[in-house]
């Protein structure tokens, strides 16, 4: 199922998450149902995408409790469905992650694909701002995972060695042992939230707060493969495409990330949720 989620009120420099979710559908329709990796066509077990949400505008926390009800009702009704959000911002992600840590009482790691760690306290006057998203998922586990990080502030690396999380930097992920790093940390079930500026800006400028020297889409293809086979995949989101018209690029490239991981849950087991 797809959930998108265009939701954008905390966005710092480019804007334009808005526009994700319409962008990365419109894409889709262009991407090969054929996929050679798995030799079958995910789509023929049918995805559903729901009606966008339109989250109040009243403020980020408020907008967020909001999602996190919408989406706690939908895994009541979703059975083993695998649900991927598409934002909007990465804001958005604590309401799915949480829900998750939740319903799995805490059993469950958060691996988040992304540039920055968003472990800021406050940022820009509010603490639900899209760059203190994985401090709010903090108060709540400490089972965090991330990876292709390499833009942080001091505060911000001191949260992560403190709470000793583990952390592979995007100049790590030229070393050979990087996914079994990742693998090593993580519990059986798994949440991906996806920040789509993991990825190099070569690969997708559209994004808001782009850093050169980041992952490629095989670096992608090669941990998602690898944490799919190995772990629980319990539910996704892929956050921060800012469109950019004459630039398709971009929400191509997002579109097949989506649909990649659509095949490789519908080739490793959905979500069991145990309650
Ligand atoms: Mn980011």
């Amino acid at each position: 199922m797809i959930l998108p989620i265009p939701y954008e009120a905390t966005t710092s420099w480019g804007t334009g998450t808005r526009y994700g979710p319409a962008a990365i559908i419109d894409a889709s329709r262009y991407v090969e149902w054929y996929d050679e990796e798995l030799d079958s066509e995910p789509c023929q077990l049918g995805i559903h995408t729901l009606p966008e949400i339109t989250l109040t505008m009243q403020g980020p926390r408020l907008a967020i409790a909001e999602l996190r009800t919408l989406y706690d009702d939908l895994l009541t009704v979703a059975g083993d469905r695998f649900i991927v959000g598409l934002g909007g911002e990465h804001s958005i992600s604590s309401a799915p992650a949480l829900a998750w840590v939740d319903r799995l009482e805490g059993d469950v790691s958060i691996l988040q694909f992304d540039a920055h760690t968003d472990v800021r306290q406050s940022y820009h006057g509010t603490e639900w701002n899209h760059g203190c998203v994985t401090r709010r998922i903090l108060e709540h586990t400490t089972e965090v995972v991330f990876v292709g990080i390499r833009a942080q502030t001091n505060e911000e690396r001191k949260v992560v060695v403190d709470r000793n999380l583990t952390c592979v930097y995007a100049h790590e992920m030229r070393k050979s042992d990087w996914i079994d790093r990742v693998l090593n940390a993580l519990k059986k079930n798994v949440y991906i939230t996806f920040d789509v500026d993991f990825f190099d800006p070569s690969l997708i400028p559209a994004t808001g707060a782009p850093e050169p020297g980041g992952g490629d889409w095989w670096d992608a293809m090669d941990l998602l493969a690898a944490v799919f086979n190995e772990c629980n995949v319990v539910g996704a989101d892929v956050v921060e495409l800012s469109p950019r018209n004459g630039e398709e690029a971009s929400a191509f490239t997002v579109a097949k990330l989506v649909y990649k991981m659509i095949g490789f849950s519908s080739q490793h087991g959905k979500a069991t949720a145990t309650k």
